[in-house]
């Protein structure tokens, strides 16, 4: 490791020194995806998002698709999933998992905790089908997603005529516009039509095209959502013809295509909106033309996008190739660039699927499902899934991205409230592993997985963290009652464990995890509920001590964080996973949830060399290969374990390609589609952003009371230079390095 103990130990205060030099002009492909042909699936299409709407376009020539989604079209409508029963038998299924009995408890829990529904699904919106005619012999085609603008841009020749379609999702007009021009007049001749799978009635009235969408009943729950799609054109086409089934456009050289979409969403528990009232408005609003719409749309694109700026090795030269070729070749070339790119995406991805306090969380496709069932319905896995998402907000200074979490915590907290007193007798609020739209907090599926207590809480440690970075004091004030929410629960919930005389969580599971000799997951104070609890509890105290507020409530959060039971080293030098050592050293499981003190907590750090040095040995034994977000993780822990040649081999590991066609079954370990999407496989976005909070922290670390510069910079990052990134503390830093060493650096 190249000098790390001494870039390890650089405190903030030691680099207020020398300002970062000018950044040269960007390398282009670290921020551009590009393709030498158009999609033929999905996950060959680039994702486009402004948080409502989210727009994959195919770039096809003489037929393109553009498919389309509204982030509040869900099944169903607003309802909860909590068991009337489980509070009766909550002593007793305790009971039996103190005594060893967890089978029989497993047994009660899916009989009277998990009474389902277990989620609503998140629907696809449908397509906008363009066809063109006169193109089908096409030359030079290019198809690209540009980072810098948000702008997909599809470019190809035929018949002696250049052809080019720019795609935006309008950061600041809430429309998905298509911009199509031809180097000839009048070469344009297009048909419009929407396709959708679910039952879809199309009109045309009055300059606007409007597709109605039904959602979806699902698990007993009656649809109560409907999508209205609205679109209209601007052309200097010699005519446009408007029929129900479709607009034709012919002998244009320059076509604008604005669309739109609302549903009658207001709510987790009001859907009294008008969606077509609403699209209407919006279409009926845009009246720029394609180039001063363009400019509105970077201009507040790049507010966000343009804080950061990461390059790694610059000189080198970078293989000019096509991006699913450059990944295909990334095992072999090893360029830095493609891990720029990498880390750019998950930026890109984030201030696309997740902004403004009225939006939806980004969930854990991000905003982007062409399917009617998609893979766990695209919901929100709260055990790790959708926290993971979130990493790089703070961080990766995109602050504002994280407001449509806290609205969904905000949303939690109230239903969560009703879960944790109906179905626990407890004061505050709770949500267990999953949730949606409609923001239920009981449990899900079935006990393995369900009887997780502690999303809720989890969720929450993001509040407290996004007043670390930005010491917003007033926003720790308005969110301090919704963190409290989260210590009242446990201190409510946890109960005395009769061996060890500790405090712990009972009934719980370590996710989707059991240990040896158990024959389910279903356990009492394994080490991720305890971790959690003391983040809760502590996250409150902390943030009462800065309010200046509820003394004697302080006093009782310590009493209790006295009571909690410390981590423990296992027989193998393993940190255990449960109270008890029943860790495997040969297992691999997904899963490494005791690892959450490493990261995303602080609670294991290099000052606790035993803890620290079991965290390790935990790590290698579970292994390198994982699915997409476990490696996304994995990437974070070694970054915190200060190993970043390990952290590296991770994200080797993670850009392995997995191509969307027949042949992935030849690439077993293949972690990342050809649009550079995250595999699980299937495809989930959580590893994009996993591994994107990875890298920053591979460069910046604040944890632990100071912040850290470099602190796991693999020897592969021989050169590079990063501004822009946030510390704890509302701290902005920049560093410059030379084979490994700091060169610049700045604190702002
Ligand atoms: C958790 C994980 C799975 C998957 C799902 C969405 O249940 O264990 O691997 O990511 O969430």
């Amino acid at each position: 490791m190249i000098n790390l103990r001494k870039n390890l130990l650089a405190l903030a205060v030691l680099f207020l020194c020398a300002g970062i030099s000018e950044a040269k002009p960007r390398q282009r492909d670290t921020h551009r995806l590009w393709y030498t042909q158009p999609a033929t699936d999905w996950l060959q299409a680039l994702p486009l998002g402004n948080s409502q709407l989210g727009a994959m376009e195919y770039g096809g020539v003489a037929e393109d698709v553009i498919s389309l989604n509204e982030e509040t079209f869900w099944s169903g409508g607003p309802h909860n999933n909590n068991s009337t029963t489980s509070l009766q038998h909550l002593d007793e299924v305790r009971k039996l998992i103190f005594d060893g009995k967890d089978q029989e408890a497993t047994q009660i829990i899916n009989r009277e905790f998990v009474k389902g529904p277990h989620g609503q699904r998140f629907l696809p919106l449908g397509s906008l089908v363009l066809n063109m005619q006169g193109v089908d012999n096409y030359t030079n085609f290019e198809r690209e997603l540009d980072l810098t603008r948000a702008v997909a841009t599809t470019t190809f020749q035929s018949n002696g005529v250049s052809y080019k379609r720019e795609v935006i999702a309008s950061m600041t007009d809430s429309v998905i516009v298509v911009h199509l021009s031809a180097s000839k007049k009048g070469a344009i001749n297009l048909k419009l039509g929407y396709k959708s799978e679910l039952p879809c009635k199309t009109v045309a009235q009055n300059g606007i095209f409007y597709a109605t969408i039904d959602g979806a009943d699902h698990e007993g729950i009656k649809a109560q959502l409907t999508a209205n799609v609205a679109m209209k054109v601007m052309s200097d086409a010699a005519s446009i013809d408007w029929k129900d089934e479709g607009v034709s456009i012919s002998q244009a050289s320059d076509v604008t295509i604005y669309l739109t979409a609302g549903t009658n969403f207001l709510s987790y528990k009001d859907v009294s909106g008008d969606g077509r009232a609403k699209a209407t408005r919006i279409i009926s609003r845009v009246q720029d033309n394609f180039s001063k719409l363009l400019k509105k749309h970077i201009k507040e694109y790049q507010k966000y996008y343009d804080r950061v700026d990461l390059q790694l090795n610059p000189d080198e030269e970078q293989p000019v190739l096509p991006t699913d070729e450059r990944l295909a070749k990334f095992q072999e070339t090893q360029d830095q660039g493609m891990v720029c790119l990498m880390f750019n995406y998950g930026r890109y991805l984030l201030i696309s699927s997740s902004m403004g306090k009225s939006g939806q969380a980004a969930n854990l496709q991000g905003m982007w499902n062409n399917s009617l069932f998609a893979p766990w319905d695209s919901k929100y896995t709260i055990n790790i899934n959708a926290e993971m998402n979130y990493w790089p907000a703070e961080v990766c200074n995109l602050s504002e991205t994280a407001a449509p979490l806290f609205s969904m915590i905000r949303d939690l907290s109230e239903t969560g409230a009703i879960t944790a007193k109906q179905m626990y007798g407890c004061g505050g609020w709770m949500a267990h592993h999953n949730t949606d739209i409609w923001r239920i907090a009981g449990p899900v599926d079935a006990s393995d997985w369900g009887m997780f207590p502690n999303g809720g809480a989890w969720l929450a440690t993001h509040l407290w963290e996004h007043y670390q970075f930005t010491q917003d004091k007033e926003f720790l004030k308005e969110w301090y009652p919704i963190i409290k929410g989260t210590a009242d629960f446990y201190l409510d919930y946890m109960v005395r464990d009769p061996k060890s005389g500790y405090l712990v969580v009972s009934p719980s599971v370590s996710p989707e995890h059991g240990g040896r000799g158990r024959r389910t997951p279903l356990t009492a104070g394994c080490t991720m509920d305890n971790q959690i609890v003391r983040d809760a509890l502590g996250n409150t105290l902390a943030a009462a001590k800065v309010l200046g507020i509820d003394g004697a409530y302080q006093k009782k959060l310590e009493e209790t964080l006295r009571q909690v039971p410390p981590m423990a080293v296992g027989q193998y030098g393993q940190l255990q996973e449960w109270i008890e050592d029943l860790d495997d050293p040969n297992d691999q499981h997904r899963h490494i949830s005791h690892l959450y003190g490493l990261f995303p907590s602080n609670q294991i750090t290099a000052t606790n060399p035993k803890l620290f040095a079991a965290a390790r040995k935990t790590l290698e034994q579970r292994g390198d290969q994982a699915t997409g977000w476990s490696l996304g993780w994995k990437t974070c822990f070694w970054a915190r374990l200060q190993d970043g040649n390990h952290a590296y081999q991770i994200i080797r590991n993670m850009l392995n390609i997995l191509p969307s066609d027949r042949s992935a079954r030849q690439h077993p370990n293949g972690r990342t589609y050809p649009n550079l999407f995250d595999a699980h496989p299937p495809f989930q976005i959580d590893g994009n952003f996993g591994v994107t909070a990875g890298i920053a922290e591979m460069l910046v670390q604040s944890h632990d009371g100071k912040i850290e510069l470099l602190p796991a910079l693999p020897d592969a990052w021989k050169n590079g230079k990063v501004s822009g990134l946030k510390a704890r503390g509302g701290k902005t830093v920049s560093i410059e390095w030379k084979d490994g060493k700091i060169v610049k650096s700045k604190i702002e």
